[in-house]
């Protein structure tokens, strides 16, 4: 049996501010949504449009299964600036509170800003996703008030230098130092151990090499007995290893998030959501294949 069924069977269903969202491997790995709430993603740039435009992306996620929506407000993209407060959170707060109102999914907010955990949890938000791991200050204490499962992934620096010159000794085992460390904190601030989620923060200040290593010892951060979430959708990565554009990038995203299925990652963060809702059940009925079902029949 592979060690991620083995070792991590621990965690099942996850309670999202009142949403269940069951990671037991009796079930496929769950797709979380991509829902980017930034100017540069709507051609009109108008705030009352971007929030229509946005609830009628989440829409069309959800019916093709997606079971999180992640709203992210602030870009985390390599050389990205930063944003206020307030620019955040009168980017995201419409579209949760939209999302909220129309659709049955569970709702992230991928922010590190304590103020916008608050409110986006207020609004209706199941979920925090935190590429900082909530080093930011008074982030461990929002995020604990809120009550809801957290995401804590590695990022190197910060986007916008982040992708400068990243180096390691030992990618692995670094990452996984410093989750071991995020989960230490967040329980010493009174976070309860089974709301936390993990994630080595594909293309957040890796090379290739590093992203690639990450991939192929995914099961070592399962074995930090927390679900692993894993975001690989279009990314650069990809990109450079077929020489291909962003919006050429679907099958290598699809076979880079099946082989995190393998590997042991319980939520597939993504752009295409049909594309990898079907991967995963792909790689889900592959898994639990029965081998004596045949002879059961007979
Ligand atoms: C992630 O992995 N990623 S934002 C560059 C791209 C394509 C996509 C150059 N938030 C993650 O999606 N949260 C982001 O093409 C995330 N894990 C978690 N938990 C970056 C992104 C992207 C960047």
């Amino acid at each position: 049996m592979p060690a991620h069924l083995t070792l991590s069977t621990g965690f099942s269903v996850l309670e999202c501010n009142g949403k269940l969202l069951d990671l037991s491997p009796l079930t496929p790995p769950k797709v979380m949504g991509i829902l980017n709430v930034t100017p540069d993603s709507f051609s009109d740039g108008g705030l009352f449009l971007s929030a229509d435009n946005a609830l009628q992306q989440a829409q069309q996620m959800v019916q093709e299964g997606a079971a999180v929506i992640d709203v992210g407000g602030e870009s985390t993209r390599p050389g990205a600036e930063a944003v206020t407060e307030q620019a955040e959170l009168d980017r995201v707060i419409p579209v949760i509170e939209s999302i909220r109102e129309n659709c049955d999914v569970i709702i992230s907010i991928d922010t590190s800003k304590p103020g916008v955990m608050r409110e986006a949890v207020k609004a209706g938000a199941g979920m925090i996703n935190d590429v900082c791991a909530l080093r930011a200050p008074g982030a461990l204490q929002a995020a604990s008030e809120t009550g809801v499962p957290v995401c804590l992934m590695h990022m190197a620096g910060e986007p916008r230098t982040m992708q400068k010159n990243p180096e390691y000794v030992d990618v692995v085992q670094t990452v996984k130092s410093f989750l071991q460390e995020r989960i230490a904190c967040c329980e010493a601030a009174g976070i309860s151990s089974d709301v936390l989620l993990v994630d080595p923060g594909f293309g957040f200040g890796k090379t290739i090499d590093h992203n690639l290593q990450l991939v192929k010892n995914l099961s070592e951060f399962a074995d930090l007995g927390k679900p692993v979430l894993m975001g690989v959708s279009r990314k650069s990565s990809i990109g450079a290893l077929l020489g291909r554009s962003a919006n050429e990038r679907l099958a290598g995203s699809i076979v880079m998030a099946t082989l995190c299925c393998q590997y042991g990652a319980r939520i597939i963060r993504a752009h295409d959501v049909a594309a990898t809702v079907d991967a995963v059940k792909i790689y889900h009925a592959v898994t639990h294949a029965d081998n004596m079902a045949d002879e059961a029949h007979h």
